[in-house]
């Protein structure tokens, strides 16, 4: 345990938002790995981390940037840079193997580093944990089926869990999309506001598994109807980023389903709405 001043506390903070790693850790898990960590400042040409030597600490920028460098036939090659933000060094303490490049400050830095052991015990476990369960749920999703293995991992991996409770609203017909959504568990209703005067909120079906969300960031268009919670629902969220990054063997399969959306509007009537 590493006590900080309330300053580096929220710098801290800051610095692991952009880490992947740190996402569904508990609250308690989180706050003992923010405990653990402890500041290093660093000067340019300072190593980090030495290509082929053993892993001791896992490390997430704070400011400065950093030169990634791999050694190839006997010289070190520049491969990369972070700039003001990432992680670094995780690699050989996941796999237990020499450390795959070289790190350098190219600028006047700060990084938190975090100590083999609990980086094993607490965040591995933790994104492991969260990685086995997402990959369970995708697999019985028919629209994922053609992913390759390695495609539905990183999915699994950029999920994020989130949870509503019995009667609130997931989505909000007309508002911008910010991320699609896998049902974990739970039942959600699916309303749309109809264009008749005044306008009626009807049930449109209710979901149990699968996904939703995933129509506005396909079309580009606002909400094209509101989901609540009927049930304390625990959802699985891929933001628009993501979605577009990994989804992108999966973008005709969800188009056609705009058709039999169109078609199931028709049949109730609804037919004003313009989905495509
Ligand atoms: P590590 O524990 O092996 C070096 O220590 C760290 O550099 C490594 O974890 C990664 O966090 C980070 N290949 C290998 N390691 C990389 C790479 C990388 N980029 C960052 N690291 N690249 C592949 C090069 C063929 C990507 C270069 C942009
Ligand atoms: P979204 O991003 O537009 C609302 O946000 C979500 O509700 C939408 O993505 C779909 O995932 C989901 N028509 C339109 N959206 C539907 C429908 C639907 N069902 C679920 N969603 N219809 C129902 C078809 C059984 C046709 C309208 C009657």
């Amino acid at each position: 345990m590493h006590p900080k001043s309330d300053e580096q506390r929220a710098r801290l903070n800051e610095a692991v938002k952009h880490s992947l790693l740190f996402r569904n850790l508990e609250p308690e898990q989180f706050s003992q790995v923010l405990d653990a960590m402890f500041e290093r400042v660093v000067q340019p040409g300072d190593h980090i981390i030495d290509q082929g030597n053993d892993g001791d600490n896992f490390y997430v920028i704070d400011s400065g940037q950093y030169d990634i460098l791999i050694n190839k036939d006997g010289v070190d090659e520049t491969v990369g840079c972070y700039n003001n933000e990432g992680s670094f060094g995780e690699l050989a303490l996941m796999y237990n193997t020499p450390r795959a490049a070289t790190i350098i400050a190219t600028t006047p830095g700060v990084i938190w580093a975090l100590d083999r052991i609990t980086f094993r015990k607490i965040l591995l476990k933790a994104a492991s944990k969260k990685r086995r369960m997402h990959e369970e749920l995708l697999e019985n999703v028919p629209m994922l089926a053609h992913l390759t293995e390695h495609e539905r991992l990183n999915l699994a991996d950029a999920l994020v869990t989130k949870t509503f409770p019995n009667g609130t609203i997931v989505i909000r017909q007309g508002d911008e999309a910010e991320c699609m959504y896998f049902i974990v568990k739970g039942k959600v209703s699916v309303r749309m506001t109809s264009a008749a005067d005044p306008p009626e909120d009807l049930e449109i079906t209710t979901l149990t598994e699968g996904y939703f969300g995933e129509l506005a960031l396909v079309t580009h268009k606002p909400r094209a109807a509101s989901i609540y919670a009927v049930d304390d629902v625990t959802v699985a969220a891929l933001d628009v980023m993501a979605f577009e990054r990994l989804l992108g063997p999966c973008m005709d399969i969800m188009k056609r389903s705009i058709d039999d959306y169109e078609e199931q509007l028709r049949k109730l009537g609804l037919s004003n709405t313009d989905l495509s």
